[in-house]
């Protein structure tokens, strides 16, 4: 179960990484959509992991050398408070297994205090390609960051420490994947068996948004894309308002949210009758993905995965007429195969060079012929044994 001991684990599990020094944490801020209105909130995912706590403007102080940890409260004003409610000092404190709560004034004399020894602290910076491709940050990560560098005389960054612990699943984190890819198989077999009585592909998310819901989960871990025909060929397509259309494939890519982790499944249905090219797309897509699955064990190194992945989808691709020329592959198959999953829906595997047992990847061929307005992807979510793997959404059939 995702409590207090677990948080507090994780707390001691950083701390014994980067020993003997103050590891500082803060949660996301709160992002303004318009006027008065917030986006719902979303949290960071380290401070998640570390706490347990959901709101925004908290932060963490690990002390790894007295192994004691303070949550800082932010300074909420009543009216705040009428809007938006609080977490009261007692929850947080019970969520998170922390030492004490803090508030900012009593939160800037601790740090002062923990400037002296060893005169440098860690947090989490930002994302390193943020720049890259303009993403654009939560600010609480920079404004913590001006905070420190006020107060201590050398800020290190621990996000790949973090993303390196949190790439092995613990059991507890394993029970919550499962329960996530349970809730959402059940999802996937009511949208299934309802399918012929929907007409647009929004009916679809309505029964898994429903479902999920109505099932003890948090709701979406992620926009679900619900795509028949040339839809399925935009990879992040989310408007889902289309007619679904007989002789099409839909393109399902759907996860629930239980306890703080996240499922991420897709499969393709058809929609009335299909023509025998639709057919054999999803053949090669079906078999291209027990392949690719059979392929995982520990010591697998990624380079080694990544060429064996691109030979087998070569074949698929070839088999379907699809490979004419070296451009054709990218083309036709635009996307990578895996990621990790977890607290998030891509997951760091923390650099790793091989698969390691505990980590939980997601195996996700497709192929998508525009031209054609076809787009198959089939989804699975596998965890790496000590000697293999195993398949957690095994129990949800691939056929159309
Ligand atoms: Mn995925």
């Amino acid at each position: 179960m995702i409590d207090s001991k677990f948080h507090k684990n994780n707390r001691r599990q950083i701390s014994k990484t980067i020993p003997n020094c103050p590891i500082i944490i803060t949660a996301y801020n709160k992002m303004q959509q318009s006027n008065d209105v917030a986006f719902r909130f979303k949290q960071e995912s380290n401070f998640w992991w570390l706490t347990g706590i959901d709101e925004p403007n908290w932060f963490v102080i690990i002390d790894g050398i007295s192994d004691k940890s303070w949550l800082v409260a932010p300074n909420i004003s009543g009216a705040h408070k009428t809007f938006d409610g609080d977490l009261s000092f007692n929850d947080a404190m019970s969520i998170s297994g922390v030492d004490g709560i803090l508030n900012n004034d009593e939160a800037t004399e601790k740090l002062i205090q923990l400037a002296g020894e060893p005169g440098f602290v860690y947090t989490v910076g930002d994302l390193t390609h943020a720049e890259q491709y303009s993403f654009v940050i939560n600010p609480a990560l920079q404004k913590l960051q001006n905070r420190l560098e006020g107060i201590f005389g050398e800020v290190r960054f621990c996000n790949l420490e973090l993303s390196k612990l949190r790439a092995i699943k613990q059991p507890v984190e394993i029970e919550a994947i499962r329960d996530a890819v349970t809730v959402t198989i059940n999802g996937f077999n009511k949208v299934k068996q309802n399918l012929s009585t929907f007409d647009y592909e929004y009916d679809a998310e309505a029964e898994f948004t429903y479902y999920f819901r109505k099932n003890g989960s948090n709701g979406h871990a992620f926009d679900p894309i619900i795509a028949n025909g040339k839809n399925a060929c935009t990879l992040h397509y989310i408007s889902n308002n289309s007619l679904l259309e007989k002789g099409n494939l839909v393109l399902f890519d759907v996860g629930a949210q239980v306890s703080g982790y996240s499922a991420d499944i897709s499969r393709t249905y058809a929609i009335g009758e299909l023509s025998e090219r639709h057919i054999a797309v999803h053949d090669a897509v079906e078999q291209a993905n027990q392949q690719i699955i059979e392929l995982l064990r520990p010591g697998l190194k990624l380079e080694d995965y990544k060429n064996q992945v691109d030979g087998i989808m070569q074949n698929a691709l070839r088999q379907l007429n699809l490979l004419s020329s070296s451009s054709d592959y990218a083309r036709y198959f635009p996307h990578s195969v895996s990621h990790g999953l977890g607290v998030d829906t891509h997951d760091s595997l923390g650099q790793a060079t091989e698969f390691l047992p505990g980590m939980v990847v997601t195996v996700e061929p497709g192929i998508y012929i525009h031209e054609e307005n076809i787009g198959v992807r089939i989804e699975d979510d596998i965890l790496i044994t000590d000697d293999g793997h195993e398949n957690l959404t095994a129990a949800l059939d691939t056929s159309l």
